[in-house]
């Protein structure tokens, strides 16, 4: 050999437009091309641009690949660098061009450190650095930098995970996950927007719960018999609702399956009651269910959705909570995700002002909690009651503790009921204008 190191400097074209722009089908592409040929992986990092691109870089021990894809024009400009003669970039080319589905492509291959260039001298001794990553049974440790990230066109969250998707289907519907996150646990994705995670699910879940089944018992004297779980698959509203041992019966109505599925084999800790015999699970359209649910039949009806994109865009209309105002008992109470005043602002407001042309003003309150895998990390609920009582000033607060401390809750507290409802100034404002 007269060179150090081969290049191969590939162009992909018609590639498929869905993998250029899935950071983890390009990374394990990239990954398992460098292993295909032989190489030694020690590193990589890829990254999701908005709205569309990845760039990223497998580190081998025989030097790198690198890639920068363009979904809109199904294109991929790549670099395979390989030094030595134990990996052959050819390999990683053929694999890649499969992985793409890559129909025309060019390559053109240059030497690097030819060694007629090269001078004797300019062989030094080194001493080796990466002895830390390296495992003599093993060989490197590979250090993968995956991010997911939930945004707009303008904020995002992103946390990092390990690059294993533990579930990944599409349906009619909508795109469901389940990835292992680094510091978060397990996370189920929708869309690409954060659900859940194992480590902070029980801020959502707590208080989409608690606040209005502690409202309820506190203004009526009984538990909520009957309760309605619109969405919610994951099982975590459900595992809450089920702690008040008055309940008769939880109906929840999931439209997506594969969330449920999803959850029960991956998330256990928060899909663990779905076969508590007091819980009736139906898999269908819940505005549907809601429009055709019989006058005065729930105590509670709680709105765990998604954000206002696919299959729960109809969470968010005045048909809806019309149509929930109607199913709900005398003093029964509605409570929703209300989505982010810094990330959603012109859906949150919109959705207090649409309930309170349902319930009356004075009838809806909005409660903030932190909700530190969602964008923005600042998240609401609102809540309606169709009675006359307040959830803040009539709270029995010593059933609210005995309960929250028999049931050692993590979020919910006598104290933080009141609180969530205690809104700063500026959200005051957007709220009332
Ligand atoms: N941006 C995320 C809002 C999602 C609300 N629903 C989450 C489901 C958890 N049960």
């Amino acid at each position: 050999m007269k060179a150090l190191g081969r290049h191969i400097l590939v162009e992909f074209l018609n590639c498929n437009a869905d993998v250029m722009n899935d950071v983890t089908a390009v990374e394990n592409a990239m990954v398992e091309a460098a292993q295909i040929a032989g190489a030694t992986v020690i590193n990589s990092t890829f990254h999701h641009f908005s709205p569309y691109g990845v760039s990223g870089v497998v580190v081998i021990q025989e030097s790198h690949l690198a890639i920068h894809t363009w979904p809109e024009y199904r294109y991929a400009a790549v670099d395979l660098f390989t030094c030595g003669d134990s990996v052959d970039p050819w390999v990683s080319f053929e694999f890649l061009k499969k992985a793409f589905s890559s129909s025309r492509y060019s390559a053109l291959e240059m030497n690097r450190g030819s060694t007629h260039i090269l001078k004797k001298g300019d062989a030094v001794q080194v001493k080796p650095n990466d002895a830390e990553n390296y495992d003599p049974k093993k060989g490197f440790k590979i250090n993968r930098n995956v991010w997911f990230t939930d945004k707009d066109e303008n904020q995002a969250l992103s946390l990092r995970y390990t690059g294993e998707v533990l579930f990944d289907e599409r349906n009619e519907f909508q795109r469901v996950r389940i990835l292992d996150s680094i510091s978060y646990g397990k996370m189920l994705t929708i869309d690409d927007m954060v659900m859940c995670t194992e480590r902070d699910e029980f801020h959502y879940h707590e208080m989409i719960t608690h606040p209005a089944m502690q409202a309820f018992e506190s203004a009526t004297g009984k538990t909520a018999k009957q309760v309605l779980v619109i969405g919610g698959g994951d099982g975590g509203t459900i595992r809450e609702v089920c702690k008040y041992p008055g309940l008769e019966k939880v109906t929840m109505v999931e439209i997506d399956e594969a969330v449920v599925r999803a959850c029960k084999l991956h998330l256990p800790g928060i899909a663990r009651e779905f076969s508590n015999p007091k819980v009736n699970l139906i898999i269908g359209d819940g505005i549907k269910f809601v429009s055709e649910a019989p006058a005065d039949s729930y105590d509670l009806i709680i709105v765990d959705g998604s954000d206002p994109a696919g299959p729960a865009e109809g969470l968010f209309t005045k048909d809806f909570y019309s149509n929930c105002k109607k199913a709900l008992k005398d003093n029964g109470v509605l409570i929703t995700q209300g989505e982010s005043p810094m990330f959603h602002s012109e859906t949150f407001v919109a959705l207090n002002k649409c309930l309170k042309q349902v319930f009356s003003t004075q009838q809806v309150h909005t409660l903030l909690f932190h909700a530190t895998t969602y964008p923005s990390g600042m998240w609401s609920l609102q809540m309606a009651i169709k009675g006359q009582y307040n959830p803040v000033t009539d709270l029995k607060k010593d059933s609210a503790a005995k309960f929250s401390k028999f049931h050692q809750l993590k979020y919910y507290n006598e104290d933080l009921h009141s609180a969530a409802f205690a809104l700063p100034t500026f959200v005051q404002k957007m709220l009332n204008a």
